[in-house]
């Protein structure tokens, strides 16, 4: 049946990613409404052959909406969701803002999309990290439950927007010309650097950024006991996020039996092939929807323990295509 949507925040990177994967997907839409700050009202975008004025969002434009796509920051939705909610739409909602709030599924369509039924108005989009790495690791986890995960991730300046892409380009440039860098979107140049910092941190020395691998992690995989051990550094890559992992689980999984559940995964493809130097890599997984798996090897230091490495694009399944996805199952 066709919906009228909203995407709210369209004229950032995932807003913008949302428009292009509805188009992709030959989402069936009746109206499309493009909704971002005062700013950016006005402006015209083409799409499917149609020209859609972007909107001011507030509190009055999700009269007959029935699913809202929200690419906004989390004050934005925090001020717009409710009355979105309270107009009769579903908020699938990719801020952070109501990630552990109870009656706000938190969904990754493989691994826990039957989740989407328990909705109150509002659906909650995963971490693009959390998103990553809880589709590499779906059918390990169903095989063998995991007790405990140790994460490192290098994570693109998409995730920090529009702004984090183009801070990139131009420091390359100031610096290619030997012209003075510009720090603004990161704490430091990210170009030719690496960042280990995403979010504040807590009192234990956690970012925001690394607890949300646990949080959401244990509710994505209802396993409210699931030990997480994130380090999250910003890399100077421009689209995908990567990710090693090593997993302990309840028995063990053998790299042979880990490459045959990966080979079947949904969303995932296996990338393993070291005589042929063939394994994940950001550029190869950036602009389209798979989470690519590989360097799956025992970890040597501990039994019942797997090791591997996984890429993944945090615009795209990190973001927009897992809301996209949220969407299609609302309209099921
Ligand atoms: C980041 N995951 O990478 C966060 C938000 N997209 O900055």
């Amino acid at each position: 049946k066709k919906v009228n949507i909203a995407i709210l925040g369209a004229t950032g990177a995932v807003g913008q990613e949302m428009l292009k994967v509805i188009g992709e997907r030959n989402f069936p839409f009746n109206e499309l409404k493009l909704l971002a700050s005062k700013k950016s009202a006005g402006e015209e975008v083409e799409f499917q052959g149609e020209k859609y004025i972007i909107e001011e969002a507030t509190e009055d434009s999700f009269k007959d909406i029935d699913i809202v796509l929200c690419a906004a920051e989390n004050h934005i939705s925090e001020a717009l969701s409710p009355a979105a909610v309270k107009a009769g739409a579903v908020v699938i909602d990719n801020s952070s803002a109501f990630r552990l709030n109870e009656d706000v599924p938190l969904i990754v369509p493989e691994v826990n999309g039957e989740d989407v039924k328990n909705h109150k108005g509002i659906i909650a989009n995963p971490n693009c990290s959390t998103i990553i790495a809880m589709t590499a690791l779906n059918e390990l986890n169903k095989y063998a439950k995991i007790n405990r995960m140790i994460v490192s991730t290098y994570q693109a300046v998409s995730g920090a927007g529009v702004n984090g892409i183009n801070e990139l380009n131009q420091q390359i440039e100031d610096l290619s010309k030997g012209n003075p860098v510009e720090a603004k979107t990161f704490q430091y140049q990210i170009a030719y650097n690496l960042i280990p910092q995403i979010g504040d941190f807590d009192d234990e020395g956690y970012s925001q950024e690394e607890m949300k691998m646990q949080n959401e992690g244990r509710r994505i995989f209802h396993n409210p006991d699931l030990k997480v051990n994130c380090t999250c550094v910003r890399v100077p890559v421009y689209r995908s996020h990567s990710e090693s992992i090593t997993i302990e689980t309840e028995k063990e999984i053998t790299p042979e039996k880990a490459k045959e559940l990966l080979a079947k995964s949904e969303g995932v493809k296996l990338i393993d092939d070291l005589a042929n130097k063939k394994y994940p890599m950001p550029l190869d997984t950036t602009d389209q929807d798979l989470i690519y798996v590989g360097r799956i090897r025992k970890d040597i230091t501990n039994d019942n323990s797997l090791s591997l490495w996984c890429c993944g694009d945090q615009v795209r399944k990190g973001a927009a295509t897992n809301a996209v996805q949220i969407a299609e199952l609302l309209i099921k």
